[in-house]
């Protein structure tokens, strides 16, 4: 399975993808904890992107589409897998259209995870509390919802005319959205 997880900050991804990956056996690529790791280790990248990430904002696509293709290239990721958080724009969808072709392979399914928003807002506060990440606060969530209708939620109509998306109701509880997401994948691979 070649699948992708869209939706709006806090809507389940990272949640989900976990279960969707191990389900499947595929790895679960997401960019946010990519970049998260990178920022804890400080590394360059980590360094060039920790502010931008604190405002919210989007890593720009030439560093972001560079580090999706070389994951894509390690082993584990050959027969299958879920990529989390990317595409976010549409420089991130051509890229990443690009690649496929390039390797010869294809998007099985974009799993678009739906929930109103004053859902995740409480959601990312919430987690704000448990984990004290940098770009949980009310000021930066905002931003991060703007950007998303903005760059990113126009993006599933491009999904949506290739027929690949499948649309599940991210409220409930995990287990609950998880069994959304697994009956709906299966009926697309029946
Ligand atoms: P992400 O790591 O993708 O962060 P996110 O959008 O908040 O989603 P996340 O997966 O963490 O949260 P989830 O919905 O699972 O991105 C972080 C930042 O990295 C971006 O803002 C950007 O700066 C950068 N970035 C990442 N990818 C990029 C790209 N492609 N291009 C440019 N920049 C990029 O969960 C949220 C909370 O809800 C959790 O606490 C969870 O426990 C809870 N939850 C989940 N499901 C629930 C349920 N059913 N009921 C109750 N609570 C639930």
């Amino acid at each position: 399975m070649r699948l992708l997880i869209m939706g709006p900050p806090g809507v389940g991804k990272g949640t989900q993808a976990v279960g969707i990956a191990a389900h499947y056996g595929i790895p679960a690529i997401s960019t946010g904890d990519i970049f998260r790791a990178n920022v804890k280790n400080q590394t360059p990248l980590g360094q060039e992107v920790s502010r931008i990430m604190a405002e919210g904002g989007y890593v720009p696509d030439e560093i972001t589409n560079a580090i999706v293709a070389d994951r894509l290239t390690e082993a584990d990721a050959a027969e299958g897998w879920l990529l989390d958080g990317y595409p976010r724009t549409a420089g991130q969808v051509a890229a990443l259209d690009d690649e496929l072709a390039r390797t010869g392979q294809a998007i099985d399914a974009v799993i678009s995870l739906v929930a109103d928003t004053d859902v995740l807002v409480e959601r990312l506060l919430k987690r704000a509390e448990l984990e004290g990440r940098a770009d949980d606060n009310a000021e930066t969530i905002r931003n991060r919802m703007v950007i998303y209708t903005e760059a990113t939620d126009p993006l599933l109509a491009t999904y949506r005319e290739r027929g690949l998306l499948v649309e599940v109701d991210g409220i409930g509880s995990i287990d609950e959205v998880a069994g959304r997401i697994t009956t709906a994948l299966d009926a697309v691979r029946a």
